[in-house]
């Protein structure tokens, strides 16, 4: 069986070193320039627990090592065998949340579940990775961007929408959670604070054309195109220059992320001064135990 009814089985291969992966799946193109991630939950909507956020992690950080890799595809896999339902991802399962624990997986009880472990939402260590990986991570919506898989769409750099299917909730407040960081905070400086409080105080559902509308995606395609567009957008990017694109990312987010934002920009622009003949020659009068010699160096104005 294919991996979902939008996997184009030609433009991908398995990601080599990935064979145990059960909670979600994870392609490279066949040129080895663009990751396909996918939650492969497509019968409870794609909800994450605790193995689906390890996996997303695992492969995410892969993906941002892999020097061939310029963009990643954040996408879910469908639909659902049940009922034909499409849903790029539900947020939390909620079968497995709470204070009694930090349950692996179904089945779990209190006792099995490691102290240590209990209470850690460590989807939003996952937020992270998108958010401060050098590289452009694409939301692929083609279905429902509900509740946690609401602020992870909303944390990647760009999002694409299938028109039939993409629907949008944010359900953090009738399930009791609330994410208030980048799910909430950061989706307001989206979408303005009236459209991104009607979101989370009413959790009305909406549709992908609105999304578009208010800014909260890039754009709305027909479902059956939705996969090829987001390969045709990663195209375009692989296009452009590989600094460039890293130094604006980090430039976009800086404004938001505070003395993070400030440290990973810097952290960039200090790479690019290494490679000068100015940041040489400081390193190498150290070694070579002599003054350092600036005067090739102009006081740029
Ligand atoms: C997505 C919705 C709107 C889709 O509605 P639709 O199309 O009517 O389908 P359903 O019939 O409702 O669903 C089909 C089947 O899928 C199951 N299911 C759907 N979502 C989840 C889910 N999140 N968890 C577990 N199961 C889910 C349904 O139960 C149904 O199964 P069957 O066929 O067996 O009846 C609609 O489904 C919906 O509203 N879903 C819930 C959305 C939600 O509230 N998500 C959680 C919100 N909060 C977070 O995500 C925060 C993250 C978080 O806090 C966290 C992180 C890590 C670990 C734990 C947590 C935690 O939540 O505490």
């Amino acid at each position: 069986m294919s991996v979902s009814e939008l996997f184009d089985e030609s433009a991908w291969i398995d990601a080599p070193g990935f064979d145990d992966l059960g909670d979600v799946t994870y392609h490279h193109s066949t040129d080895g320039r663009i990751a396909r991630v996918a939650f492969d939950r497509p019968e409870v909507r794609n909800a994450f627990r605790p193995r689906t956020v390890d996996e997303l992690a695992r492969v995410l950080d892969d993906a941002r090592q892999n020097p061939r890799i310029g963009v990643v595809l954040l996408t879910g896999n469908g639909p659902s065998p049940k009922d034909g339902g499409w849903a790029f991802c539900s947020g939390g399962d909620q079968r497995i949340r709470g204070r009694d624990g930090y349950k692996y997986a179904e089945g779990d009880t209190v006792d099995s579940v490691e102290p240590a472990r209990s209470g850690r939402l460590h989807i939003l260590e996952v937020q992270r990775l998108i958010r401060f990986m050098p590289k452009v991570v694409i939301a692929v919506v083609p279905g429902w961007a509900a509740g946690g898989g609401h602020s992870l769409h909303v944390v990647c750099d760009l999002t694409i929408a299938s028109i039939e299917h993409g629907r949008f909730k944010q359900t953090d407040a009738d399930v009791g959670s609330f994410d208030a960081g980048y799910g909430s905070a950061y989706f307001a400086r989206q979408v303005g604070q009236k459209f991104a409080r009607e979101v989370f105080f009413l959790a009305e559902e909406y549709s992908a054309e609105r999304a578009l509308a208010t800014g909260a995606i890039n754009a709305a395609v027909p479902h059956a195109e939705l996969e090829e567009t987001a390969i045709a957008w990663a195209r375009t990017v692989l296009g452009k220059s590989p600094t460039a694109i890293r130094m604006l990312k980090f430039a976009f987010n800086a404004v938001d992320d505070g003395l993070v934002g400030q440290q990973v920009f810097a952290g960039e622009a200090t790479r690019l001064a290494y490679g000068t003949d100015e940041a040489v020659e400081g390193r190498d009068s150290f070694l070579e135990k002599r003054e350092p010699d600036w005067s090739p160096f102009p006081w740029h104005y």
